[in-house]
């Protein structure tokens, strides 16, 4: 079958979406066979307008330079840290991506982990799954979490609703971003290690990125302490994996709660076996309404970038003077 749109897939997405993509569109999908898609290139390359794409997969810079008429990369999720945003920007190719719509669901899934690692629910249903309640009694105390002392690294929409679901549990709420935030009623920490320092708990609620990786390093996990937990809803890369793991291992920290990973869908296998560990499959925007909100939202942008050149949420507005330039 040959290629009759300009909309192209690059990588996996929701069905619901491949299949609108593909009836609505006619988008064909980039092959991930390196030959295979080189035939297709060679075919279709010059045809192609648009991607859609999902942080899981995204366009580096070498897909771009083979694409000489994209205009616009639509990205279906919040993070688009697998794209190459900066030679977007140079080339003129708009970026968006569907913010908003997951916040709340991110934020519950966020609170979640903060509960389950904190109060070992998860490992307590293993127990009772196990029949070890009849046999040993009661499982080991937990700690308490209303009242704690939370940081936020990354208030940003989701950050902010973390925050502020944590307030209504009486949680002292202190972050850290790049800039303290205008108007912001939490308290403001001057690096990820002093934040760190001062809390119970470090939540990461970062973009992911050149810019973020390893922000959660060695220094920041022994700064949260033997009494501390770290929750990540943002992306495995904002952590040192190998540092966080040795610490847990070692007893230096509490306990975490991991949505996220540095090398998906492999998860350290130390991990497995720690009862202080909630993982959790990259899930935290995984529900029918959320999904099918962000669905719509990535549509949205193809539509309004096929219509009219522009995007309606960008993260990276499309430059058309710029993309005829070259
Ligand atoms: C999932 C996410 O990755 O929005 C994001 O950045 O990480 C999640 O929503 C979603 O499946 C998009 O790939």
């Amino acid at each position: 079958s040959s290629f009759h749109g300009s909309v192209l897939r690059v990588g996996p997405l929701k069905p619901s979406l491949e299949e609108r993509l593909e009836g609505t569109y006619g988008a064909q999908r980039l092959p991930d066979d390196r030959e295979a898609r080189k035939a297709f290139l060679a075919r279709n390359a010059d045809a192609v307008t648009a991607v859609v794409t999902s942080g899981r997969t995204g366009v580096d810079a070498g897909l771009m330079a083979e694409l000489p008429n994209l205009g616009a990369i639509v990205h279906f999720g919040v993070g688009y840290d697998t794209t190459d945003v900066a030679r977007a920007a140079e080339l003129g190719i708009g970026v968006s991506n569907t913010p908003d719509v997951l916040t709340d669901c991110v934020a519950d899934t966020a609170v979640g982990l903060l509960l389950d690692t904190m109060r070992g629910l998860a490992a307590a249903d293993r127990f009772v799954r196990a029949g070890r309640w009849p046999v040993e009694g009661n499982v080991p105390l937990t700690r308490k979490v209303s009242g704690t002392d939370v940081g936020i690294l990354g208030l940003g929409r989701i950050g902010s609703a973390i925050a502020h679901r944590l307030t209504a549990f009486g949680c002292r709420i202190t972050y850290h971003n790049r800039r303290p935030v205008d108007g912001s009623p939490y308290r403001y920490a001057a690096s990820p290690a002093e934040l760190a320092t001062q809390v119970d708990v470090l939540i990461v609620a970062a973009a992911g990125g050149a810019d973020t990786r390893h922000l959660v390093d060695r220094d920041v996990l022994e700064a949260l302490g033997a009494d501390g937990f770290l929750i990540n809803v943002a992306r495995g890369s904002v952590v040192d994996e190998d540092a966080l793991v040795d610490l847990l291992r070692r007893g230096r920290l509490a306990g975490a709660g991991l949505d996220v990973f540095a090398h998906e869908p492999e998860v350290p296998e130390a991990l497995l076996s720690m009862d202080n560990v909630v993982l959790l499959p990259h899930l935290a925007s995984g529900t029918v309404e959320t999904r099918a909100a962000m669905e719509e939202l990535t549509l949205a942008n193809l539509d309004t970038f096929l219509q009219t050149g522009d995007l309606s949420t960008p993260v990276v507005a499309p430059n058309h003077a710029l993309r005829k330039d070259i």
